[in-house]
């Protein structure tokens, strides 16, 4: 049983070790939360994506931090269920929200990996020991500095190159980038920036053989990519517009592309994570496992999800050391030769670093029932 004695919310800042441009805007730190549940004597932990101003998707980390202290947080403590599921049932069926709910489903699930004293991976299904891995590089100052940036990280083994592109900075890039490395396999993230409009410039791009293009159309949007594919011969790979099961099924059905970038918060959690792998699996689709710069707890999170076999494209859960000269949790998270070990031991397999995260810690919250 899943008994949630209490809670703790944490807020910190960690500063970025590179600067992070996309075509919505520049990063250089996140604002991790962090979320606790306590019961039986074990502790379940989870980090939500959600960012403070919402450019990715629509969720905001004030709105989601009010749902759930004040929502989600009041039907679960004093609580038992039998298991992640039936708690996440009980948060209730609200629309949308879906990383908001996710921190809490998430946190249960560690606690419920841990009770039971089993990788959270081997408990979602998963089997393998490591995962493949390739890194998301930010828009650079010039092609020079793209090159530069792609054969440090080659060098590394990353199993995959992903380049950030928008509107005035795409084809410049990837041209560059496949004449300097004939045959890595090599993907554009546009994160919405394009409209239909942009078809011939986005045909451009598929004379350079990449593994596929991700969301170059708005965030909510599945028709508009339908057509795009229709023209283009680059499979194409969503990530916002995909929030739940259902998404990916229509999509899938409608064409809208070929691959799914699945992050589990933006689908409201593991569970739910795990119906878009096994739908996209039944479509022959493959998925790969996003990130949103996570610290530590997201990202062994990540890669205990990566684990399911569907995950047959490297993901984007790079070495923590690429982001943070210290992390929230103790253990190292490093892929060698592109792959990442998983992390063992029961749950998610990684401990808070406390000290450190009261050290910076901007809040610090226990609740109870
Ligand atoms: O679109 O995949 C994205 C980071 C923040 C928001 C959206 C995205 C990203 C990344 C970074 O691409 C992936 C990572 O290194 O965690
Ligand atoms: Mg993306």
């Amino acid at each position: 049983m899943l008994r949630i004695e209490a809670a703790e919310i944490m807020i910190v800042r960690l500063p970025l070790k590179f600067r992070f441009e996309t075509s919505f805007g520049v990063q250089t730190a996140r604002t991790v939360p962090l979320l606790v549940l306590h019961g039986d004597g074990v502790q379940g932990v989870s980090e939500g994506t959600m960012e403070v101003a919402p450019m990715y998707r629509e969720e905001t980390l004030a709105g989601a931090l009010d749902l759930v202290r004040n929502i989600f947080l009041p039907r679960i403590l004093g609580k038992t269920f039998a298991n992640p599921e039936e708690l996440n049932d009980a948060l209730g069926a609200f629309r949308g929200n879906k990383m908001a709910r996710a921190m809490v489903e998430m946190a249960a699930w560690d606690l419920w990996a841990r009770m039971l004293n089993v990788p959270l991976g081997t408990l979602l299904g998963g089997r393998k020991t490591e995962v493949e891995v390739g890194v998301s590089l930010g828009i650079q100052a010039d092609e020079a500095a793209t090159v530069d940036a792609v054969r440090r990280h080659v060098e590394q083994g990353y199993r995959r190159i992903k380049l950030k592109i928008k509107p005035g900075w795409d084809e410049a890039p990837v041209r560059a980038t496949r004449e300097a490395f004939p045959d890595i396999r090599l993907t554009v993230d546009a994160n919405s920036a394009y409209t239909l409009a942009d078809s011939v410039r986005l045909r451009a791009l598929d004379q350079y053989k990449m593994t596929y293009i991700e969301q170059p159309l708005a965030w909510d949007d599945l028709i508009d990519h339908a057509t795009l594919q229709s023209r283009l011969q680059t499979p194409l790979c969503l990530d916002e517009s995909i929030a739940s099961a259902a998404d990916a099924r229509k999509a899938l059905t409608i064409g809208a592309g070929g691959v799914i970038n699945l992050k589990v918060a933006r689908v409201g959690g593991l569970a739910e994570a795990r119906r878009v792998h096994d739908v996209a699996q039944a479509f022959g689709a493959p998925v790969w496992c996003g990130g949103m710069l996570e610290g530590g707890v997201g990202r062994a999170h990540n890669i205990h999800l990566s684990t399911l076999p569907n995950f047959t494209l490297p993901g984007d859960t790079s070495s923590a050391s690429r982001y943070w000269e210290t992390d929230i949790i103790n253990e190292p998270l490093e892929a060698v030769d592109g792959l990442m070990p998983v992390p063992q031991g029961p749950g998610i397999g990684v401990t808070l670093n406390r000290d450190f995260i009261e050290s910076v810690a901007e809040l610090t919250e226990e609740h109870r029932p």
